[in-house]
């Protein structure tokens, strides 16, 4: 009975973790320097990345892994497909952008990541 009620327990912590106190890591500045985001072990890294409005932007992309799924990226706001070669750099040129957050995703949405455009 203690058992059960100490799971219990556990699981409501980690309830609360995951819906009121996890925050997604922290954004990266595209502005400051040249980023490359890396596609691998189904994550985008960094997957949070930040670009002022109105300005062009350019995404590095390396792929690391061999799914095909992974090979592509979406920008779906901005009607950008491309391929992602593997271990191999690929450039993204992003147009303007208003404030807001974009998604960017591969075509199953395993791969996940955010633009966040603000304001200069
Ligand atoms: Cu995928």
């Amino acid at each position: 009975m203690m058992i059960i009620n100490l799971i219990g327990l556990v699981l409501i912590a980690l309830i609360v973790w995951w819906f009121w106190l996890y925050k997604p890591a922290k954004a990266v500045d595209a502005s400051a320097d040249n980023i490359t985001v890396v596609v691998n072990n189904g994550i985008y890294q960094p997957s949070r990345i930040k670009v002022f409005e109105g300005k062009k932007t350019t995404l590095q992309f390396l792929r690391k892994d061999g799914s095909p799924c992974a090979a592509t990226v979406l920008f779906p706001a901005f009607e950008i497909s491309e391929e992602l070669p593997l271990n191999a750099n690929k450039t993204i040129e992003l147009p303007s952008m208003l404030t807001g957050e974009y998604l960017f995703h591969c075509p199953m949405k395993m791969y996940t990541g955010t633009l966040i455009v603000e304001k200069e």
